[in-house]
């Protein structure tokens, strides 16, 4: 076959959001659409001679759109692509691949928790040799070249069987397909104390598990680790078939979209529940009547690492969490003296500081915890991390079983407690959330919320201390990335921030992180809704936001 060229025009909106360009499937199903931005990040990243990994979570059109790669990159050069069988590897499984192999970098296929199927998203991201996703100066290339774009270039030849394992070749250029989970696997279990968790599970039989997939990408994974490894029984694992369309679910690992496995848990009275998304790249920890929000869950298992994981023996190089997330994992880095920092939202800021050998666990309080294993952050992971700091806990506690409560609760007497919650408005009109940013940016440089008490229906009175908008210089390449949320700060330490998404497919969804910090040890053990209800009141009262948007509720709490 001969190299091709097929004239294009450029598309517009093909900007790679917080994590890749994601779009519903008809828009990338748009002739040349997909063809134009692959051709785009292969111009931008330089590929050719290169060993590129290409994986997907599953979702509708990964097959296809693997084939296109193999067409375009063939033709652009590309020496060789690392392929996980049926064109699947979970989001951490692929940054596994590319650090493990040493590969150029690699395109993932994944519109991670969104709704996939013909009607739903899809997504591609590409991810540097480091395995993490490209940085802002890579995906603003990517996206300038593809408003330049006029031709691409495809090589034609028969697809190739993305379902045998082994080498083999499209036209010039070498292909292997590798099995999906093993070296993940592997990498899991030279983290972990496998020993102790099994030790563990197998002597307290009262103590179940249940991992449920939402039948994304991550139920090979964890039948691997939790029935093939742990030999826990078949019961443990649910929904753990990979489905294009998700089974038709929303496959986001919190409690309104995960409901299958909150009823599971309550109505089976089971200890330790979790759920991973689409891509495998989030999770979620809930034991029956005990529901870890994000940001505890990375500084509990911060705070327990370096005593029962194995990984982490040597000690901690730094903590660090996104802006929005509660602070903490801040007093656990306080507490042990090391480092933490304070990123924008996404993954791909946390690497700098990873590869810099600054950072070892962080997270994210939208359920994406992780650490320096991988570039990405890692659902399963963050389940075994669990898994192991419960399995040390009840070594050390031979007469009680310790659950999910009793760490939490034995956190917050040791630090306090950050109550936390996020409300998204989705799929609103940008020009509405425009009007409300454009509203707090002006009291922003005003000042005019300052010293401003604000009451609330539960008679708690909340005073402004101070408001900005965040922006982050990076302590390693000293980049700058400006306007990454709205930080309303109130005097006794509260917070309000206020975000753009910078994921959604469709219109924009405004996101509010409210946090409030106590030390009342009456508080502990209260509902995160009842902690926090005067000051949700009050976030809403400043930003105007349901008189702006429109909209009574919120589409989503987590
Ligand atoms: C959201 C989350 C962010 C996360 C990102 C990608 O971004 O808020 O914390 O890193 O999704 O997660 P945004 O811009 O919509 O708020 V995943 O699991 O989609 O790769
Ligand atoms: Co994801």
């Amino acid at each position: 076959a001969q190299v091709k060229e097929i004239p294009t025009k450029p598309y517009d909106g093909q900007k790679p959001g917080t994590s890749g360009l994601r779009k519903r499937v008809k828009v990338f199903q748009q002739e040349h659409y997909t063809e134009n931005f692959i051709q785009a990040i292969l111009d931008s990243v330089d590929a050719k001679g290169q060993t590129l990994v290409i994986g997907g979570d599953g979702r509708y059109l990964v097959p296809e759109t693997v084939q296109t790669i193999l067409k375009i990159g063939s033709a652009h050069g590309v020496a060789k692509f690392l392929i996980g069988r049926n064109g699947i590897l979970s989001t951490p499984a692929a940054s596994n691949v590319i650090r493990k192999y040493k590969a150029y970098g690699g395109i993932i296929l994944t519109a991670s928790h969104n709704p996939g199927g013909p009607n739903n998203d899809f997504g591609i991201k590409y991810n540097m040799s480091n395995g993490g996703p490209a940085p802002e100066n890579v995906t603003e290339k990517i996206f300038k070249r593809t408003k330049e774009i006029t031709t691409y270039k495809t090589l034609e030849y028969p697809p190739v069987d993305l379902s045998k394992i082994g080498a083999t070749k499209y036209g010039p250029t070498d292909v292997e397909i590798i099995d999906s989970v093993s070296d993940y696997l592997g990498l899991l279990e030279g983290i972990f104390d496998f020993a102790l968790i099994k030790n563990f599970l197998d002597s307290t039989l009262d103590f179940r598990v249940l991992f449920d997939g939402l039948h994304g990408v991550t139920g090979p994974y964890a039948r691997a680790i939790l029935v093939d490894t742990l030999k826990l029984p078949e019961s443990s694992v649910q929904n753990c078939v990979p489905l294009p369309d998700f089974g038709g679910g929303h496959p986001d690992p919190n409690l309104t979209y995960a409901h299958s496995l909150v009823e599971a848990v309550e109505k089976n009275n089971i200890q330790f529940g979790a759920a991973s998304d689409g891509d495998g790249d989030r999770n979620m920890i809930y034991g029956k009547g005990a529901f870890v929000t994000p940001s505890d869950s990375v500084a509990i298992i911060a705070d327990w690492a370096q005593e029962c994981i194995p990984y982490f023996k040597s000690g901690l190089k730094g903590l660090a969490r996104s802006m929005p997330t509660s602070a903490a994992i801040d007093y656990v880095a306080e507490k042990k003296g090391v480092e933490h920092f304070e990123v924008p939202t996404g993954w791909k800021f946390f690497s700098n500081l990873m590869d810099a050998g600054r950072l070892s666990i962080c997270g994210e309080e939208s359920f994406g915890t992780g650490s320096d294993h991988i570039r990405e952050k890692d659902g399963v992971w963050a389940i075994v991390a669990w898994l192991n700091i419960l399995a040390a806990a009840n070594k050390k506690s031979p007469n009680k079983v310790i659950g999910i409560k009793e760490i939490l609760l034995d956190h917050y007497e040791k630090y306090g407690r950050s109550f936390f919650s996020r409300y998204d408005y989705e799929e609103v009109s940008s020009e509405a959330a425009g009007k409300m940013v454009d509203a707090l940016n002006k009291h922003i440089v005003e000042g005019s919320l300052v010293g401003k008490e604000l009451k609330a229906t539960t008679g708690e009175s909340f005073t402004v201390s101070e408001t900005k908008n965040f922006d982050y210089t990076d302590p390693i390449d000293k980049s700058v990335s400006k306007n990454q949320g709205q930080i309303v700060r109130f005097s006794d330490g509260s917070r309000v921030v206020f975000r753009l998404s910078g994921t959604g497919s469709q219109g924009a969804t405004v996101r509010m992180y409210v946090e409030k910090y106590t030390k009342d040890a009456s508080q502990f053990t209260k509902e995160t809704g009842e902690g926090l209800k005067g000051l949700i009141e009050v976030a809403l009262t400043i930003s105007k936001l349901k008189e702006f948007l429109g909209v009574e509720k919120p589409t989503v709490i987590t």
